[in-house]
């Protein structure tokens, strides 16, 4: 046994924070806004993958941001609630729409 494993064995510290840091427990919305151009099939397609929604579920989530100017589609830990978001603006913006998303807190 070299000198450093014994001085690390012998030491006794514990680890008073663990490894990962632990997840905020706050969740939000990722909201989808209406606008006059996106296509609705469009939406639907972006609601289904970015949001792992059923074709049904995407398709009643894009008929109440067409009907009441938004709607949410998903609720999730802050960082997967942005990645989200700019996923569909990119999505968005790289097919020429203006399909836009705002995040709130749940
Ligand atoms: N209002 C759009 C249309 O009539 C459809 C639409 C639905 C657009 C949901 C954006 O987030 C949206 N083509």
């Amino acid at each position: 046994m070299c000198v450093g494993e014994r001085q690390d064995k012998a030491d006794g510290a514990v680890k008073e924070r663990p490894e990962t840091k632990p997840e905020d427990p706050t969740l939000y919305k990722v909201v989808l806004l209406n606008d006059d151009y996106t296509p609705m099939q469009f939406v639907v397609d972006v609601v289904e993958s970015v949001f792992q929604k059923s074709p049904a579920e995407a398709y009643r989530i894009m008929m109440q941001v067409h009907l009441n100017g938004r709607g949410i589609a998903g609720v999730y830990p802050w960082e997967v609630a942005e990645t989200k978001a700019s996923v569909v603006t990119v999505l968005a913006t790289e097919a020429g729409h203006p399909l836009r998303t705002t995040i709130e807190e749940a």
